[in-house]
């Protein structure tokens, strides 16, 4: 057979085998085989130098018609092969099937219990406020009346980022900065957010989550401080909670007092059914909500406000104590295991 015969019998017999190549892979074989740099096209084309020169350009033009011919012939049984891949997935695809929900999460326990708080107390007229986690000594201590020797600005107890910059120790500075920020009362303002401590324990953790609340006007007594922690109280534990204030100390109110509510789980009997001591209250019956106080003077003269003409109450709670309380969990570190089989049962 000569060079052009053979030339040309590869068509037929690239015919022959595309009628049984069933698959891609096995398509892409047999045009490597073919059409590939030592494919059987190319090794008859390396064959021109011993053609005589008369013949090359004859032969030449057939070796590209039969390149063409051959590539056209590959090329419609890809297409073939690929609508016939389509088809048969399309088969096996069930349009009817119900689809995939896809995963959706749920907010915090953490960050509900905050939400479901402000809520209260927006309200009753109180104004959401936020603020830096880096703060100065000014704003987290010397404006909230610690003297310069208090444990609190101990190494011991706050981190520190710098000398005089701190992070925030409560949300405190964020009310400061309220108070700064207008001329003169009435300020109602409620301050979530995170606070840092350096305490790492069982119960401790150096990140937790804060709620302050301030009321500043002319004359703001301690009866309105009562009524609006009261009211607080049973809408956040139920409206049968009874709530008892107990004297204290902060630095930054005088006089100061501590809240408790009566215990959600004994309703303050201090003891289950049978006689033993409740494991929530611990047998007292009562279970501390809250920290709160009359702003004291000192407070007010440093953010340039006149302690004589005005009066208010503030209030500080510990986040992730009310959820603990309100859930009846008992382990702190739920909250920042990040389990989901723990978080999704608050949504
Ligand atoms: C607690 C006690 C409290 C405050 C926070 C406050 C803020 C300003 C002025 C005066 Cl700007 N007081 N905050 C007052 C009393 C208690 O927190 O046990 N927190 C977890």
């Amino acid at each position: 057979m000569d060079l052009t015969s053979s030339l040309e019998s590869l068509i037929p017999a690239l015919e022959a085998s595309l009628r049984q190549t069933a698959s891609l892979d096995e398509l892409d074989e047999i045009q490597v085989a073919f059409l590939g740099r030592k494919g059987s096209l190319a090794r008859l084309m390396g064959c021109l130098p011993e053609l005589p020169a008369a013949e090359r350009p004859a032969f030449g033009r057939i070796a590209n018609t039969v390149k063409e011919r051959l590539t056209a012939l590959v090329e419609e049984r890809r297409r073939h092969l690929v609508e016939e891949r389509e088809q048969s997935y399309l088969a096996r695809f069930d349009p009817s099937l119900p689809g995939r929900a896809p995963w959706q999460g749920t907010l915090h326990p953490i960050t509900l219990v905050m939400e479901e708080i402000c809520d209260v107390f927006q309200a009753m007229g109180f104004e959401v406020a936020s603020g830096p986690e880096v703060e100065t000594d000014f704003y987290n201590f010397e404006a909230l009346n610690f003297p310069p020797d208090h444990p609190a600005r101990d190494m011991q107890d706050t981190l520190f980022v710098a000398e005089g910059v701190v992070l925030r120790t409560h949300t405190s500075p964020i009310q400061i900065r309220a108070m700064l920020e207008r001329a003169r009362p009435p300020v109602a303002v409620i301050a979530p957010g995170k606070v840092y401590r350096r305490d790492s324990d069982l119960t401790h953790t150096p990140m937790f989550h804060q709620i302050e609340g301030l009321l500043v006007d002319t004359r703001v007594t301690f009866a309105e401080l009562r009524g609006t922690l009261t009211m607080f109280a049973r809408q956040v534990f139920g409206s049968d909670v009874a709530v008892r204030f107990r004297p204290s100390f902060f630095p930054f109110t005088e006089p100061s007092v501590e809240v408790d509510i009566s215990c959600i789980l004994c309703a303050g009997e201090g003891q289950n059914a049978d006689g033993s001591a409740c494991r929530v209250c611990k047998g007292t019956g009562w279970l501390e909500i809250l920290g709160a106080g009359m702003v004291d003077p000192n407070v007010f003269s440093a953010v340039g406000y006149d302690p004589e003409s005005c009066s208010g109450f503030a209030f500080g709670l510990g986040v992730e104590r009310v959820a603990m309380l309100k859930y009846g969990i008992t382990d702190l570190r739920m909250f920042f295991e990040n389990d989901l089989r723990f978080l999704t049962q608050f949504a």
